[in-house]
């Protein structure tokens, strides 16, 4: 079954050029981007979307990182999309992230929050993610029609 997942590239792979880049191996995984937009995020999203990390002693610095720049927003859909973009995307901390993976090529290895790029960690909070970022109610295997 196809499934879609929230990929958002984080400021510093705005700021190192790196869309174009991510956007083909997104591509070259044989993933679809649906949709993807250019924004900045409030602080209030963030705190939504950070929760799971809002009372750990480095999220003020890793909120002001977020907030200090533009960031991209996509829906990726294919088969084992959520499963496979964090493939793609390599574990959380990019010194540990291998080479070939977006973390492990281009992640800040000392500072751990300049990691490129999140992606959902399960198909339930990738629809909960993608409904708070783009104010639509998906569900797994439909297809729709994204505005075309
Ligand atoms: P994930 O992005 O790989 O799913 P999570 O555990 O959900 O990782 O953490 C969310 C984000 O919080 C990470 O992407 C990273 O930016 C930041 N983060 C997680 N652990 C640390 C840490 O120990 N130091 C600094 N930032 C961290
Ligand atoms: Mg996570």
């Amino acid at each position: 079954m196809k499934e879609y997942t929230y990929i958002m590239i984080k400021p510093d792979g705005v700021r190192m050029g790196l869309t174009e880049e991510i956007v083909r191996r997104i591509h070259s995984k044989g993933f679809e981007i649906k949709l993807f937009d250019v924004r900045k995020l409030t602080g209030e999203v963030l705190d939504e979307h950070y929760a799971h990390v809002k009372d750990r002693d480095f999220y003020p610095e890793m909120k002001e990182f977020m907030l200090s720049d533009y960031v991209v927003p996509m829906i990726v859909y294919g088969e084992n999309a959520v499963q496979g973009m964090r493939e793609l995307m390599g574990p959380t901390k990019s010194a540990e992230a291998p080479t070939g993976t977006i973390r492990g090529d281009y992640g800040n290895k000392e500072i751990v929050n300049q990691n490129v790029i999140h992606g959902s960690d399960s198909q339930e909070n990738a629809l909960i993610e993608i409904e708070r970022f783009f104010g639509l109610k998906l569900n797994h295997g439909e297809e729709y029609n994204f505005g075309k």
